[in-house]
């Protein structure tokens, strides 16, 4: 048995033991080793040879136990009575994106189904219909949910293949087989979900390149491999793709297979109006025949009389025409991003506390951030009451330049059904900066979430509209509401809108930003951390804005604390103003 195996069955049993309704902080051991495992290089048998499973991160007694009677039967006693509980599918119906274990066991327990097949027939037959709280939407989204699995058109989220694309870079490049490692394609354009791997490379050794890529930890099948191209199947369900390329067309490999096709169309045909013809090899002038190559992406836009483009703006829209007359937006750069305006503690559902965060994010450079915890109404999220956030509040009011930050007074407020909000004005305005969102009431019509959102941007205590259209990327598609409405909103009333940088989010996405930002938006790109790892999230909050063109000025964040609460408090002395509201009002009607 392999580690990967044997992970897989530490995982089945966290799976079952969610069925069985075991505590959450018992499946996440199982979870916590099966992923030890899975980084394990040493094979098992070696470990237990040696008497060292228990060594492994997260593992303890119990579990290496397990792991030795897997290794040497293939299960061992306590999956085997998990299994006798449940029928033998019923772990399929998690592989569906949107169904987790509730969902599942609802199924299960009212519908009788007890796998894909019965799932499938019973969207077939409409019969899921009588599932609570699905609704029709939720119909809609199973039923997407499961065309797409059958056509395995399922894409990997940018976060996930960023960290596995990061791993093998660093395995490459330490083993001085290959130089110029670049993950080109989507991952590069930091698109929200991707579908395969591009490397690209040089390497003195190509053929040791290549067998030593088809080797990697993590390998599951080599499914193509010669020369100069290798292509394998990676056990976290994704391909990858390793291409050596010769140095001195780098650049022009690089700018290929970095895409997207669109673009790559738009640029040979605006190429060939200038009489040059542009292929993954080289620029040629089509008169003399020459061909030249460059070893740098810059030196191929260069040939072609243009600035270089950021692969995040490579869409095929109009970013050729913009580098032509040299009106390319000075995109947003990570190290524009000043504070971070939506983070949680152990307050409510984050995992560390008010200093252990603040002392976090000074060391990574913010120079200050917003402690933004859920309310009241958050169940779930453990949201804080009016009492302890009015506690809270004075705690951070303590201790606000304490830590080498400057901490701000938020709260992420709940947008309640019809548009109120989870705590009382008097006690908002009594908060620095507030964060207003949607966690519940998916299913409700276009006009009523368009009208729920637009009541929650009139409210004077409302700054930012947290991951604005509730979207859980290849998982929830988010509310339907009338974005332009809403963003014409937010601008004239000087409410900004969050890009979330969790990569499961992505949200706002940046096709949306883009009109946002249109529409005179301002945008706030949150970590919405839980955790210290989170805020590595910033990178694909800040890729996603580049995506949608978003430069300094459009985001809150990247400007000064001064500056934030200027916003702050210019959104409230207009609310202040009676006459104004009711302007406000009746222009918020003419878009409804
Ligand atoms: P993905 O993998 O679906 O997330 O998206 P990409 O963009 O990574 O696409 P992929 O892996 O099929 O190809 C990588 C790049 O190679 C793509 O962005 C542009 C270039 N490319 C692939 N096929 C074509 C093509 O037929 N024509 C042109 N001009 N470029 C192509
Ligand atoms: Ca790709
Ligand atoms: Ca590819
Ligand atoms: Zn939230």
């Amino acid at each position: 048995m392999t580690n990967y195996d044997i992970a897989a069955r530490l995982n089945e049993i966290a799976a079952l033991m969610e069925f069985d309704g075991e505590p959450f902080f018992k499946i996440k051991a199982y979870e916590r080793a099966a992923r030890s495992l899975e980084d394990c290089e040493t094979p098992v048998r070696e470990l237990i040879d040696a008497g060292e499973v228990d060594e492994l991160p997260g593992v303890g007694k119990a579990i290496a136990q397990k792991i030795v009677d897997i290794e040497s039967t293939g299960t061992c006693k306590y999956l085997e009575e998990l299994r006798a509980k449940f029928p033998s599918t019923i772990l399929e119906l998690l592989r569906v994106p949107g169904i987790g274990t509730k969902t599942a066991i609802a199924m299960y327990q009212r519908l009788g189904i007890t796998g894909l097949d019965d799932l499938r027939a019973a969207v077939e037959d409409g019969s899921i219909a009588a599932l609570p709280r699905l609704g029709a939407k939720g119909v809609e989204n199973l039923k997407l949910a499961l065309s797409r699995l059958a056509q395995r058109t399922q894409r990997m989220r940018l976060g996930d293949a960023w960290e596995l694309a990061a791993r093998i870079t660093a395995a490459l490049e330490e083993a001085k087989l290959a130089k110029n490692v670049v993950a080109a394609g989507s991952l590069r354009r930091m698109e929200s979900t991707v579908g395969d791997l591009d490397f690209i490379c040089t390497s003195s050794t190509p053929e040791k390149a290549l067998d030593f890529f088809c080797a990697l930890h993590g390998v599951e099948r080599v499914t193509a491999k010669g020369d100069t191209k290798a292509t394998v199947w990676l056990h976290a369900g994704i391909a990858a793709d390793l291409r050596v390329v010769p140095h001195r067309c780098f650049g022009n490999l690089l700018q290929h297979f970095t895409g997207n096709k669109d673009h790559n169309v738009k640029l040979r045909e605006y190429a060939l109006r200038k009489g040059l013809s542009v292929s993954e090899w080289g620029v040629q002038t089509i008169e003399t025949g020459r061909v030249r190559t460059s070893a740098t992406e810059a030196g191929v836009y260069e040939m072609l009389g243009l600035p270089f483009i950021p692969p995040e703006i490579r869409l095929g829209l109009n970013e050729i025409e913009l580098a032509r007359k040299h009106e390319l937006p000075a995109l947003i750069e990570i190290g524009d991003i000043r504070g971070d305006l939506h983070d949680h503690t152990t307050w409510s559902d984050g995992t560390r506390s008010i200093e252990q965060m603040a002392r976090e994010a000074a060391r990574r450079g913010f120079s200050y951030m917003s402690i933004s915890d859920h309310s009241r109404g958050r169940a779930v999220g453990n949201g804080l009451s009016i009492e302890r956030l009015l506690e809270q509040i004075a705690e951070i009011r303590s201790v606000a330049t304490s830590y080498g930050i400057r901490l701000l007074c938020s709260s992420e407020v709940d947008i309640r059904a019809d548009g109120t909000l989870d705590f009382p004005d008097d006690v908002l305005a009594q908060l620095d900066i507030v964060v207003a969102s949607i966690h519940s009431g998916f299913a409700a019509d276009k006009s009523k979430q368009t009208a729920r959102l637009l009541r929650a941007i009139e409210n004077p205590n409302v700054n930012i509209i947290g991951h604005p259209t509730g979207v859980l990327i290849e998982q929830r598609a988010g509310y339907e509401f009338d974005a332009d409405a809403v963003f014409r909103a937010a601008a004239a009333s000087g409410t900004a809108l969050e890009i979330n940088s969790n990569p499961a989010r992505l949200d706002l996405s940046a096709a949306l930003a883009r009109r946002a930002k249109e529409l005179g938006c301002t945008i706030a790109i949150d970590n919405d951390a839980h955790a210290f790892e989170d805020f590595d999230n910033l990178r694909f909050g800040v890729g996603t804005a580049r995506k949608a063109g978003l430069t300094k000025a459009d985001v809150l964040n990247a400007r000064t604390v001064e500056d934030v609460l200027a916003f702050v408090a210019a959104k409230r002395a207009r609310g202040s103003n009676s006459q104004t509201r009711e302007k406000a009002a009746q222009s918020t009607e003419l878009f409804g």
